[in-house]
């Protein structure tokens, strides 16, 4: 049984997008345009603010107070891509919550660990892929992972780009080869050692990100999905991108589509609606955003992908930054299930069916009323 990553739109390699560039090149380059979404977005807050409506404005001198467990400066504002100011991951972080004690492990083509974001985050790793490379060689030779990686807990130190959750340790499991294809059996090996992992200090995985998927119900990898779930790890999943824009036709891919497993479509910041390449079907739980997302690239790159591939990483940092806030507040560590309905409270409808949006666009700063 092959299992292959959820198929992305053409990428754009760029400079470190926290330097700022000439203006002209600014203008001609189409994916360069993050600067102006970004101070779209901060319009939006300051507006917000203005009618009362926000708790927790996300300009730059708001960062720069220090309720942050990490220093944060105003150069900060410039590494934070548009999608996870969607999310509103920064409120959380001026909270003193940055995903601190929390590993999350990545189950895709490896990662690029000597990425100035990333070096700092990772804890461990290896490699089921026999022919590219040894067991401890999880070097990312088609850039997917890498990209995942930076969206959950890219280092938050003022250069290249910031993740959800930025304090943040990742794991990193590569069962996914060059080409973004894997086998089933190596994806089921991966997930029940991500749940027997135990760091230096006895830390355990406590979200696992499933940026890949089958068309097919298999029950094996269910099995396996069960097992984490009820170890006390959240499965995060993309829900697939075979989708037609139709809400009433459903596509399923596997295992976002497994109850146990938190199913992730793909929000459109540029047209404001659901992606129409997202899945729809009874068992998509939320969406995040998914479309020219920036984060990670190998090589210390930087790229735009798109895909539910990357809505889903904005789901397992901000399980990460929900999990530290819930031990923080409560002296124990949140169940599956607890942390499962935080998420999918979190949340904010757009208008779609639910077999579009589930519950709603991730938003860390609101309570759902339907949920
Ligand atoms: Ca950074
Ligand atoms: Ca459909
Ligand atoms: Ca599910």
């Amino acid at each position: 049984m092959k299992v292959k990553l959820l198929p992305y739109n053409k990428h754009f390699v760029t400079k470190d997008p926290s330097t700022p560039l000439p203006e002209e090149v600014m203008e001609d380059d189409k994916h360069l345009k993050f600067p102006k979404d970004k101070d779209k977005d901060k319009d939006k807050d300051k507006d917000k603010d203005k009618d009362g409506e926000g708790e927790g404005l996300i300009d730059a001198q708001d960062l720069s107070v220090s309720r942050s467990s990490v220093p944060v400066s105003a150069l900060v504002y410039n590494e934070i891509p548009p999608g996870i100011f969607h999310i509103h991951a920064p409120e959380i972080w001026t909270a003193g919550y940055q995903g601190a004690g929390v590993i999350v492990c990545i189950i895709d083509t490896g990662c690029d660990v000597y990425h100035p974001d990333l070096q700092s985050q990772i804890v461990g790793g290896w490699n089921y892929i026999t022919n590219e490379g040894g067991p401890n060689d999880v070097s990312d030779l088609n850039g997917h992972g890498t990209h995942v990686a930076g969206t959950i807990a890219a280092n938050l130190n003022g250069a290249g780009v910031a993740g959800a959750a930025p304090q943040a340790k990742l794991l990193i499991i590569k069962a996914l080869n060059k080409n973004g294809y894997g086998d089933a059996a190596d994806v089921i090996n991966a997930i029940n050692s991500a749940v027997g992992f135990q760091g230096p200090n006895g830390e355990r995985v406590r979200v696992i990100n499933l940026s890949l998927g089958i068309s097919a119900d298999y029950p094996p990898l269910h099995n396996a999905i069960i097992n984490a779930s009820g170890s006390g790890v959240l499965v995060v999943c993309a829900a697939g991108n075979g989708g037609d824009g139709v809400a009433a036709s459903s596509e399923f891919a596997y295992p976002a589509a497994y109850t146990e497993s938190l199913s992730v479509g793909a929000y459109d910041f540029n047209t404001g609606g659901v992606a129409p390449f997202s899945n729809s079907n009874n068992e998509v739980d939320l969406i995040a955003p998914g479309v020219t997302i920036l984060s990670c690239f190998p090589g210390f790159n930087f790229a735009y992908m798109t895909g539910t591939s990357m809505a889903s990483p904005h789901v397992s940092g901000a399980a990460a930054l929900l999990f530290q806030r819930h031990l923080a507040l409560n002296g124990t560590a949140p169940t599956v299930s607890q942390l499962k309905y935080e998420l999918r409270n979190r949340t904010v409808s757009i208008g779609y069916p639910p077999s579009q949006q589930g519950v709603g666009d991730l938003n860390l700063i609101v309570d759902n009323p339907s949920v």
